[in-house]
């Protein structure tokens, strides 16, 4: 333990906690625009000096020592916060009124917690344009303050290693490898680094005014579905706290947008485990391809895409719950319907932006029309409920349409790492069992912990070895240890976001302040948990529209109706 005093107030304090973190304890709040815990502690920005003596020194890098006496609000410390804001400011394209981040802009805030009302230093400014050549997220450098936060999402948490820092002096920037567009490069599409950023210079590509196009034309049938973590995370953006549950106002917003149906992607993902539990059960028998690995994170499609090509014939050849319940609209309901497929927009509300890139592969396609058309993000969604001025905190809960729209518990689960894993789980065992049982819930494959191992013996004898992983870093090493021979896996879980969906980078945005004081991840999943727990059905295989799809329409899973519909493969 280390005694200090921080504003005349005598605190202990563990061996190694920095001074920034001794103040936050005593609700001192010191402000910063580069420090992320676990993400980014650099101390690039220098927001956050504090006295020590007659010295300024930056607080998030300064461990606490024995007898220290710090001062965090001086005139002095004051003045040279303003200062270094203003020199960000000085370099920073100001649109506020019109820039995305508007309201959840973590230098808008601190300069004005900061009072800053003038801006001293006038010079010349970085003119550097916008990269809008990825189908998930675009770059605006021109907002970038060089915090280093989203080079410590992509590198650090996510070993992509697609953005890092260039150059010296003035004209250091964040780019990529060889100033490349980044949509050319092995960006894995995953918004770690628009989470991450504190500021506009990163966001989601924005598909809203394709959606409005599409809802404003009578020739167009507008089909929207929304994935399990969407309803967890939406109330945030209204207001809510974090970890509500707002399923039926999300419906009932959806359905006064105009959209034709309101379908759910936790059918999907009950579709995704009669498929993928089929695959699972049939690589065990015969014992080729294993493990076999999820392949509903596109980030982590693409990330195996660009690091692991050797190894793509182990992931599981179902398409991602959305594209499947894209297919199934095209191609089901379209019939049943009596509705042209030609004339159908399919939009999916996703937590991810690697969504977006997902939904223009070529792979996820049929006859010529792609089965999603348009995926909104969980923000892109909040805004256009917002432009549509829908009271969203009034609204009265409605349900989801049928036959795509009903999913049970183990869909919903989903979205949080190790759902997929326990949902598959639930159908498998019982599929070999034969029977009935009561115990669903599998809590080895739950929590955050960043690689989860798990063997559990089935009805038939087999033993199945299971590993659950979050975070592309995590995925890495596994994936290592896999190739050196030292691992032996039969199923592999991995969903490209820390937390998996819930913390997609499409959810709602959670500044650095927030993300210190709450656990995000575990907020979220919690209400995910709630969300299975208060449905009728909780197996895959149990949801009556899942029976009534196979005998109207697919046949038996993995059949040849399955495999040309809801099946892909990922080549090298
Ligand atoms: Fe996910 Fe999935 S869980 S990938 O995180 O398999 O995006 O929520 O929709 O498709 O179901 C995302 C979430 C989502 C798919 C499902
Ligand atoms: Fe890196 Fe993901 Fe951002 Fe791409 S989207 S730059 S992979 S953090
Ligand atoms: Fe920081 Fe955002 Fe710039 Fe990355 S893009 S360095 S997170 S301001």
């Amino acid at each position: 333990k280390v005694k200090l005093t921080i504003d005349g107030i005598e605190m202990e304090v563990d061996k190694g906690t920095t001074v920034l973190e001794a103040a936050r304890d005593v609700g001192i709040e010191i402000p910063t625009l580069c420090h992320l815990k676990g993400v980014c502690e650099s101390s690039s920005c220098r927001v956050c000096v504090v006295e020590v003596g007659p010295r300024l020194i930056a607080s998030c890098t300064l461990k606490a020592e024995p007898n220290m006496k710090i001062q965090t609000n001086t005139k002095k410390v004051r003045d040279a916060r303003r200062t270094v804001v203003e020199l960000l400011l000085s370099d920073h394209n100001r649109e506020c009124t019109t820039c995305n981040r508007s309201e959840s802009c973590e230098l808008q805030s601190v300069s004005k917690d900061l009072n800053v009302r003038t801006i001293r230093f006038q010079g010349a400014k970085s003119k550097t344009g916008i990269d809008h050549s990825s189908a998930s997220i675009v770059r605006d450098s021109e907002k970038c303050i060089l915090c280093g936060r989203c080079i410590g999402a992509c590198s650090n948490i996510q070993t992509v290693h697609a953005i890092g820092f260039a150059h010296r002096g003035f004209e250091t920037k964040v780019t990529t490898a060889y100033d490349r567009p980044i949509g050319e490069t092995s960006c894995v599409n995953c918004g770690q680094c628009i989470s991450a950023c504190p500021v506009g210079a990163l966001t989601e590509r924005d598909n809203t005014h394709d959606v409005w196009k599409a809802l404003s034309d009578p020739t167009k049938y507008v089909v929207v579905q929304a994935a399990p973590a969407i309803r967890v995370a939406l109330g945030e953006e209204f207001g809510y706290p974090m970890g509500t549950r707002v399923t039926g106002k999300m419906v009932a917003a959806l359905r006064k947008l105009g959209f034709d149906k309101v379908f759910d992607t936790n059918f999907a993902a009950d579709l995704t485990i009669m498929e993928e539990g089929t695959e699972l059960i049939s690589r065990l028998t015969s014992g080729e391809n294993l493990p076999l690995m999820t392949s509903c994170c596109p980030g982590w499609v693409k990330f195996m895409e660009h690091n692991f090509p050797d190894m793509l014939d182990n992931l599981s050849t179902c398409k991602s719950p959305h594209q499947m319940e894209g297919a199934m609209i095209k191609s089901y309901f379209a019939q049943k319907e009596g509705v042209d497929p030609k004339s159908i927009v399919n939009v999916s509300i996703m937590p991810c932006t690697a969504k977006k890139f997902e939904g223009e592969r070529e792979e996820l396609s049929n006859e010529g029309l792609q089965d999603v058309d348009y995926v909104l993000t969980t923000r892109e969604l909040a805004q256009m409920i917002k432009e549509a001025g829908i009271d969203f905190r009034n609204l009265t809960g409605d349900t989801f349409d049928n036959p795509l729209g009903l999913g049970s518990g183990a869909g919903a689960i989903f979205g949080a790492t190790g759902g997929v894993a326990e949902a598959a789980l639930r159908t498998v065992y019982e599929v070999l069992a034969g029977k009935d049982l009561d115990a669903i819930e599998y809590s080895a494959v739950r929590g955050l912990d960043g690689i989860k191992e798990n063997e559990l013996e089935l009805p038939n004898g087999k033993k199945i070895k299971t590993a659950v992983i979050h975070g592309l870093g995590n995925a890495r090493q596994v994936m290592e240890l896999i190739q050196s021979g030292e691992k032996h896996y039969d199923f592999i879980e991995v969903m490209a976001c820390p937390g998996g969906c819930v913390t997609g980078g499409g959810q709602p945005i959670v500044n650095a302040k927030t993300q210190t004081a709450v656990n995000v991840k575990q907020e979220r999943a919690k209400a995910i948990y709630e969300e299975d727990q208060s449905l009728q059905f909780r197996k895959s295989h149990k949801n009556p529209y899942i029976q009534m799809l196979y005998s109207e329409f697919l046949g038996k899973p993995n059949g040849h109706l399955a495999h040309e519909l809801l099946h892909t493969h990922y080549v090298k």
